[in-house]
């Protein structure tokens, strides 16, 4: 019996495709700027996110890290929704080593900045305040269930910041999983924002790495930012040719993914004592609560379903997230179902 794996879209391993692809990946020291294969990748998802320059890190942490210092300098301010993945799960790394204070807004349940609330939380000139200086939004909403940025409100917030003088910053870990939501492509929705990080690690299965896209000057001062936090790799064109077939063969085929996301969510729903949050998630994550008088709590049915070969991710007391990807099919899915109806009765 095949493990299935629903902890997250983070545990893909890379394809077959992949695999050959860093076997035989052209290297060089890419801190000389040497790689090809990092070029090329760079030049890649800077044309796929309609930016002028992209820069290759080793991950989505340090993506968003870079992309803050590189607009903030100490004692500046980001506005940024209290739910999201910077602000809760990045191990505070833009305060701790960069001295930028977060301004943590409500995020609504659809993963939005409400734009009254974000025009509130700029700072005035006062020598008591920190400086604002970025705004910070994630498309898709991890913590929302997925949910997913349009491209007019993305625009609001975009037009909204240049009104203030300040930057947008979009974490765009599965932005195109929100592309494939939208049936839109991602250059649209990372257009009113100044920098993207967007994840090839995630939905798209390579092994390792992120990339950050802005322009030109603005990549420069991410590239030095990413030198000093230890970022700099040589031979990366290993990873980089993941990445690039990843691109290239791995962003069409995400809607099967939302497809049996919410097959899995209405499967859920029939099953008595489980709350599904969104019974159509609108991307790869489904969001489910335990009714509070059901025996099983959140590692109960954790245990349950580790003895059946399917792991899942507990977030919270009785909330579990169960995360679709390339390597969950459909036999996967109905598998799940099942084990969970029984463990549900047992
Ligand atoms: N998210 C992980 C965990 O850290 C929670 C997951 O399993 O979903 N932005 C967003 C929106 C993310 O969801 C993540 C990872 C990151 C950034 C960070 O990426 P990595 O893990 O590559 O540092």
């Amino acid at each position: 019996m095949s493990v299935v794996d629903l902890r997250s879209d983070t545990v893909t391993a890379p394809t077959p495709a992949m695999r050959a692809a860093l076997a035989s990946a052209e290297v060089g020291d890419d801190v000389f700027g040497d790689d090809p294969t990092v070029n090329r990748l760079e030049a890649l998802a800077a044309e796929m996110m309609g930016k002028e320059a992209a820069l290759f890190v080793p991950s989505g942490t340090m993506g968003n890290l870079a992309a803050v210092l590189a607009h903030c300098g100490r004692g500046d301010e980001v506005i940024l929704g209290d739910q999201c993945h910077t602000f809760n799960y990045e191990a505070g790394g833009i305060a701790a080593l960069g001295g930028v204070h977060p301004m943590p807004v409500r995020t609504t349940p659809d993963g939005r900045l409400p734009l009254e609330a974000i025009e509130a939380a700029i700072r005035t000139d006062n020598v008591h305040f920190p400086t604002t200086r970025l705004i910070c939004l994630e498309n898709t909403h991890n913590r929302c269930g997925g949910a997913v940025l349009d491209e007019p409100y993305t625009r609001a917030v975009g037009e909204l910041a240049k009104r203030h003088g300040l930057k947008l910053h979009l974490d765009g870990a599965r932005i195109f999983n929100a592309a494939a939501s939208l049936g839109v492509p991602a250059s649209r929705l990372a257009a009113p924002a100044d920098s993207v990080t967007f994840c090839l690690s995630k939905a798209l299965c390579a092994p390792v790495g992120s990339v950050l896209c802005g322009e030109q000057p603005y990549i420069g001062r991410a590239r030095r930012i990413r030198k000093q936090l230890g970022g700099g790799m040589r031979q990366a064109g290993v990873l980089a040719a993941a990445g690039i077939v990843a691109l290239e063969t791995m962003v069409d085929r995400l809607p099967e993914d939302h497809r049996r996301a919410r097959a899995l969510a209405q499967g859920l729903g029939t099953i008595p004592g489980i709350l599904v949050e969104d019974a159509a998630p609108p991307s790869n994550m489904v969001y489910i609560r335990l009714a509070p008088d059901t025996p099983l709590d959140e590692a109960g049915l954790q245990q349950a379903l580790a003895s059946q070969r399917i792991k899942i991710g507990p977030v919270g007391p009785r909330r579990i997230r169960f995360v679709l990807h390339y390597w969950v099919d459909d036999e996967g899915v109905e598998r799940t179902v099942q084990a969970i109806r029984l463990a549900m009765v047992a």
